[in-house]
């Protein structure tokens, strides 16, 4: 049986080693495509494959999951968008609650939603806190939420809801600026909502290169994400 997840990202912040996913939008990645795509991201040596996106059509992530694992060993992570990608064949899920947003159908209903996949199966269930932070772009998780994101000048508010994410339980904090973003998370917002952390952090949205990515890990991100500089071959 495979490490959990968390227990994986939780060993790699007790030892100080920085952890990378590749993110998967099945909409925009052809399963002809898949391992292709599963040799670019071995040779990136990613730690996990994270498969989501804010809308996907039905049945898809199933099939789109089923033949990652048929050519990949790497653990995917299910980062979804509503409750219909989810599916078994994944090996873990970031249970999402939308805490920067206040729209109930992104803090409990997708979440009441998904029970009746997740009740016998046997994916590894992760709370998680997710926080959206302005990112200078309309992007899709806020229009399909219908919340708005936390302004990058809003540094107390950003702590705040990620503390209050961890006296919920949330095992994961989650600071998004949303895919394609113009800018990503500020440093400084990485920081500060770092050191009031106790659990491990993950932060995406416009990660575009390698020296980004340096500099959101000596931030303090713990887990980086990157969807879209993948996609565009830039990594
Ligand atoms: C994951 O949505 C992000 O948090 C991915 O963002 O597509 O901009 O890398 P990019």
């Amino acid at each position: 049986m495979n490490k959990s997840v968390l227990k994986h990202i939780q060993s790699s912040v007790k030892k100080g080693e920085k952890l990378l996913a590749i993110l998967l939008d099945p909409d925009k990645t052809s399963i002809e495509d898949i391992p292709n795509t599963v040799k670019r991201i071995e040779k990136l040596k990613a730690n996990f494959i994270f498969v989501g996106g804010s809308s996907v059509k039905n049945g898809l992530t199933h099939i789109f999951v089923e033949t990652l694992k048929k050519s990949s060993k790497i653990p995917v992570v299910l980062f979804p968008g509503d409750f219909s990608q989810v599916t078994n064949k994944a090996d873990a899920l970031l249970f999402l609650s939308l805490l920067s947003g206040r729209n109930p159908e992104f803090l409990i209903e997708q979440q009441i939603k998904a029970v009746p996949y997740l009740k016998n199966s046997s994916l590894e269930i992760i709370p998680t806190g997710y926080i959206l932070i302005d990112g200078g772009t309309q992007s899709s998780v806020l229009k399909v939420s219908k919340t708005t994101a936390i302004s990058q000048k809003n540094i107390e508010l950003a702590i705040a809801t990620a503390v209050a994410g961890m006296y919920k339980g949330k095992q994961l904090i989650y600071l998004e600026a949303g895919s394609g973003a113009n800018y990503p998370v500020s440093e400084q917002i990485i920081k500060a909502v770092k050191k009031e952390l106790k659990i491990p952090l993950i932060v995406g949205g416009g990660i575009r290169s390698k020296e980004q990515l340096k500099k959101t890990y000596c931030s303090g991100a713990d887990l980086v994400v990157i969807g879209t500089a993948f996609e565009q071959n830039k990594f």
